[in-house]
């Protein structure tokens, strides 16, 4: 099933239907014991809304910090060790992809995450910018994964290329994050084979589309939640987006008045325009 958040109100949708929750509060969902069963009981005794589609969709967020992995497919390895190479930084990125302990970073709070169909930023002193598509998971505030959305961790190739400890400037801006466009929220995890694709509109064209799948993810999102929550609490639990396996080729920036493409297989499409 997948939880939406509106402007006013949280919807599920299973199997096609849309179903309201009394609750509005998505921080008190995040919360529950066990979301997916008090989501099933509900929606089993509830009429589902007139609805073929959720309106007014919001970023699915409300007091849970977004965190980001890095580095967790080959092809993150490859890109940043060429895009620091003149700075002399590449040796740090192929430490940290075999090292036991992973690059985790903090991304955004809710005011600076973009919701579905809405701007994702460039900041306005770079000029190499990217989108990365991202699984995002949904953390609960006692470390436990209880679903999975698309994140997009907008990323600034320059600013991070020029010197490794630039790299919270070329991650944390307004609007360099977007989480969207609901929540699946199920028992299991996500399949290996489960492919994400990103497509790049220019002018209505594609400019680039790629997809990857998460058999290539090195290391298990179990162990990046471990490692995040280790002397260290979410009272509200966490997103954690679990790094990029797809960066386009060098020669490519985006640009004011592209359109962002991501899906992930079970979860939907989330799309952004860049402002
Ligand atoms: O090491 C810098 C960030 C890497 C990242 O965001 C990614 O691999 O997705
Ligand atoms: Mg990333």
């Amino acid at each position: 099933m997948i939880l939406y958040r509106t402007a006013n109100q949280l919807l599920v949708e299973e199997n096609g239907s849309f179903y309201r929750l009394d609750e509005t509060s998505l921080d008190a969902l995040i919360a529950l014991n066990d979301l997916y069963v008090h989501l099933s009981s509900i929606i089993a005794v509830r009429t589902p809304e007139d609805l073929t589609a959720p309106p007014n969709l919001e970023a699915p967020i409300e007091n849970q910090e977004v965190w980001a992995a890095g580095v967790t497919y080959f092809r993150s390895r490859s890109a940043r060790i060429e895009e620091s190479k003149d700075a002399g930084g590449g040796d740090f990125y192929d430490r940290v992809y075999t090292a036991e302990r992973p690059e985790l970073f903090f991304k955004a709070l809710a005011h600076k995450v973009a919701g579905p169909n809405s701007e994702v930023r460039i900041r306005r002193d770079a000029k190499w910018s990217v989108p990365e598509p991202e699984l995002a998971l949904l953390v609960n505030p006692r470390g436990q994964i209880i679903g999975y959305t698309i994140g997009n961790d907008m990323s600034s190739r320059d600013v991070e290329g020029a010197n490794p400890l630039y790299l919270p400037q070329a991650k944390v801006y307004d609007r360099s994050c977007a989480l969207g466009p609901g929540i699946l929220i199920q028992p299991h995890s996500m399949p290996p084979s489960t492919r994400i694709r990103m497509e790049i509109l220019r002018s209505a064209n594609t400019e680039f589309s790629a997809s990857v799948a998460l058999t290539e993810l090195k290391r298990e999102p179990a162990t990046l939640v471990e490692y995040l929550f280790r002397d260290q609490s979410f009272p509200c639990g966490c997103f954690l987006l679990t790094g990029t396996g797809i960066v386009p080729p060098d020669s490519f920036t985006l640009q004011s008045g592209d359109e962002i493409r991501i899906s992930i297989d079970s979860i939907g499409t989330l799309v952004n325009q860049v402002a």
